[in-house]
C-alpha cells in the first residue's frame, strides 16, 4: 500500500493566471494537492477526508498558462485517521514564448521540469472511513479501526526518519576521461570524502587508485587513504571486496587487512556492461566469512533479486550476522533495471530489523535514490554511479550529488543521519565493532 500513487494531468489555462506574464499563482498547484489527495482517500477510504497539514512545501519553477502539468501523490505514511502523502507537480509542455517564434511554438520538456513538491497529511475520521480490506496491511479489519495509534512509517519502524548517505566517491570503472572530477590521489579521495561529510553523507564507499590512476585493491594504499579520510572526517568507511572486473578474490580482499567498518559483498555474478562480474557462491561465502573474521560489516550489493536469496541463505547458515544491511543496484547494463516494480519487490525480501539503501546508476540515480527516500529506505549517491547533476552537465565531484539527496531527504521530513546515528541504525555500535580510534 506504502507507495500508492495516484496523479493529474492538465493544462493550465489563462485563468489560472494570475500574475503578469501570465504566471499561474503557487496556490492553484496546492489546490492541485488537494485534488490528488482526495482522489487517493476516495480510493483508500471511500471518503473524500480532509486536508490537516503541510509540510515541507517548496515551488521550484514556475509555471504559466498553457504549461501542461502533471501533479502526483504518493502515499508514504500511513495511521489510523491519517495519510501522509509525497506531492509533485511536473511541467511536461511548455509554450516557447520567444519574440522569433509564432505564440504557439511548444516544446515537450525532457525531463519535466519539477515545479514543486510538498508533504501533506490528511485525516479520515474513523466514523467516515469505509475501507477495502485489501488495501491495509493484513491484521488491520475492514471498516472502522478500534483505536487511534500514532502514523506508521513507510517500513514500519521507528527510526525510518532518518536517511543513511552513501557516497560513492571514486569507482573502479571511472577515469579522468569521464570527468576531471574523479578524485585520485590520497588527498584528493580524502578532501573529497570530508566534503560529501559536509554535504550529509554518513557512510563512504571506498575504492582506491594508484597515484596515476589505476586500479588497485593493494592494502598498503587503502590504509593510506583510510588514514587520511579518518583524519579528515568521522564517515563510516565502506572499501570495497568487488574491486574492479577480473580481480582474483585474494585480490579484492586486500581492504580487509585495514580492519575496516564496514565492506562491500557482491551477492551474485552479473553482466557488467560488456563484462562479467564474477561472485560464484563459493567466492560469496569465502568473501563473507574474511569480513566477519575481520569484525566489519557486509553491505550487501544486490544487483538481481536472486542475490537478495543469496544473502538471506547466507544469514541461515550464521555465515553472515544479523541485522543485515543490503545495498539494491539498479541499472547495471545487463542486471536488473531501475523500476519502480523491482524496488517494491526487493524490499518485500528484506527482513524485518535489517535496513536497505539503494544505488542507481547514471539518470537514474537521482529519480531512484528519492524513490527510496520516499519508501523509508537509505541511498547511494556518487560519481561511482554517476557523473552528471544534470543532463550533459557534470557534477563537480560527489558532494554535489549528497547535497541534492540531503536536501531532498528533508524536503520530505527525513534527516541525513550523522556518521555516529548511522552506526548506530546499522547496528555498528557493538564493542567490537566500534571506529578505531584516528
Ligand atoms: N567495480 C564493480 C565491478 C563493490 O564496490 O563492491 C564492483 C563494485 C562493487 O564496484
Ligand atoms: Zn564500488
Amino acid at each position: 500500500m506504502i507507495g500508492t500513487k495516484v496523479s493529474v494531468r492538465l493544462r493550465m489555462s489563462a485563468h489560472d493566471a494570475h500574475y503578469a506574464g501570465e504566471l499561474v499563482d503557487g496556490a492553484r498547484v496546492l489546490a492541485l494537492f488537494g485534488d490528488v489527495a482526495t482522489e487517493m482517500l476516495i480510493r483508500l477510504d471511500g471518503d473524500e477526508g480532509l486536508f490537516r497539514a503541510y509540510e515541507n512545501v517548496e515551488f521550484l519553477a514556475p509555471v504559466f498558462a498553457g504549461d501542461f502539468v502533471e501533479v502526483s501523490c504518493e502515499l508514504v505514511a500511513v495511521g489510523k485517521t491519517s495519510r501522509k502523502f509525497f506531492f509533485e507537480a511536473r511541467k511536461l509542455i511548455s509554450n516557447v514564448r520567444s519574440p522569433r517564434l509564432a505564440p504557439s511554438a511548444a516544446e515537450v520538456l525532457s525531463p519535466p521540469v519539477v515545479v514543486a513538491r510538498a508533504l501533506g497529511t490528511c485525516v479520515v475520521p474513523l466514523a467516515l472511513q469505509r475501507r477495502p480490506p485489501e488495501l491495509y496491511p493484513p491484521g488491520l479489519p475492514p471498516g472502522p479501526a478500534p483505536a487511534p495509534d500514532p502514523i506508521v512509517t513507510p517500513d514500519e519502524t521507528a527510526e525510518t526518519s532518518d536517511v543513511i548517505l552513501t557516497a560513492a566517491i571514486v569507482g573502479a570503472e571511472l577515469t579522468r576521461a569521464h570527468t576531471p572530477h574523479l578524485p585520485i590521489t590520497v588527498g584528493e579521495i580524502a578532501d573529497e570524502a570530508a566534503r560529501c561529510r559536509e554535504a550529509g553523507a554518513a557512510v563512504i564507499h571506498l575504492h582506491v587508485r594508484n597515484d596515476d590512476g589505476s586500479n588497485t585493491q593493494a592494502t598498503e594504499r587503502f590504509a593510506e587513504v583510510i588514514a587520511a579520510i579518518r583524519a579528515s572526517c568521522d564517515c563510516i568507511i565502506q572499501p570495497s571486496t568487488g574491486g574492479a572486473v577480473g580481480m582474483s578474490i585474494d585480490e579484492r580482499a586486500g581492504p580487509l587487512a585495514c580492519r575496516p567498518e564496514m565492506a562491500t559483498l557482491n551477492c551474485g555474478s552479473i553482466n557488467f556492461g560488456d563484462d562479467v562480474f564474477i561472485n560464484s557462491r563459493a567466492d560469496i561465502r569465502r568473501l563473507a566469512l574474511r569480513i566477519q573474521t575481520a569484525d566489519a560489516m557486509p553491505e550487501l550489493e544486490c544487483y538481481e533479486v536472486g542475490h537478495i536469496a543469496e544473502a538471506l541463505a547466507l544469514a541461515a547458515e550464521g555465515v553472515l550476522r544479523t541485522p543485515l544491511h543490503f545495498q539494491f543496484v539498479l541499472g547495471v547494463k545487463g542486471a536488473i533495471p531501475a523500476r519502480e516494480d523491482v524496488v517494491g519487490w526487493m524490499r518485500s525480501m528484506v527482513p524485518s530489523g535489517s535496513t536497505w539503501g539503494l544505488a542507481a546508476i547514471g539518470r537514474w540515480q537521482q529519480p531512484f535514490t528519492e524513490l527510496a527516500m520516499r519508501l523509508g529506505g537509505h541511498a547511494r549517491v556518487g560519481l561511482e554511479d554517476n557523473i552528471y547533476l544534470k543532463k550533459d552537465f557534470l557534477s563537480e565531484g560527489s558532494a554535489p550529488l549528497v547535497a541534492r539527496a540531503a536536501a531532498y531527504a528533508r524536503s520530505i521530513g527525513r534527516q541525513p543521519a550523522s556518521p555516529a546515528r548511522a552506526r548506530h541504525l546499522l547496528g555498528l555500535t557493538r564493542p567490537s565493532m566500534a571506529p578505531p580510534p584516528k
